[in-house]
């Protein structure tokens, strides 16, 4: 396809939308005839690392082992969008710094804990509240938001459909 690999690196609370904005932004570019590929909860967390959890060790280990897949498909020259909770400012700094320049865009779906917790899609937040879910982001563990994002997704504000569009122009004129 001549096209070059890039890592599309999604960060935003549990149901704040990265799936779904994830999801809309594969199927616009398979229109154009690009190759994109998610990395998600569904394909890696239940595969490659069934063995890990959601301690502060586990989230680390989980994002550097996708990072290395990533580092895979970006050779291949994949368009490979990563759609991960990716709660730690250090952490998205050193994979951002494990790429070249240019491979590497930090996407902030953003959308505040109140509305996430409004949504309350999977029930988790429920659940997280109520003490049966631990280390649940943004009740009883950590999330640092971005401060240096190439792109910030606002769900509250704009359709999903606005917002794939807002992604796909930023990595088709960088
Ligand atoms: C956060 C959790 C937890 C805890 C299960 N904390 O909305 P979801 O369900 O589908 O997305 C969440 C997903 C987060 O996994 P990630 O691999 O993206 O997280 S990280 O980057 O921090 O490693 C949620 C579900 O898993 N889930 N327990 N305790 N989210």
């Amino acid at each position: 396809l001549g096209q070059n690999g890039v890592v599309i690196w999604m960060t935003g609370l549990s149901g704040s939308g990265k799936s779904t904005i994830a999801k809309k932004v594969q199927e616009k570019l398979h229109e154009k005839n690009k190759l994109a590929y998610i990395l998600d909860g569904d394909n890696i967390r239940h595969g490659l690392n069934k063995d890990l959890g959601f301690s502060k060790e586990d989230r680390i280990e989980n994002l550097r082992r996708i990072t290395e897949v990533g580092k895979l498909f970006v050779d291949l020259g994949v368009i490979t969008i990563v759609s991960f909770i990716s709660p730690y400012r250090q952490d998205r700094e050193v994979i951002r710094n494990s790429f070249l320049p240019g491979e590497f865009i930090e996407v902030y779906v953003k959308c505040s804990l109140e509305e996430c917790e409004k949504r309350d899609v999977k029930g988790l937040y429920k659940k997280a509240r109520d003490g049966v879910i631990k280390n649940f982001t943004g009740i009883d563990s950590e999330y640092e938001a971005p401060i240096d994002a190439e792109v910030v997704l606002d769900t509250e504000n704009k359709s999903v459909n606005e917002l794939s569009d807002k992604l796909i122009d930023f990595i088709t004129n960088s």
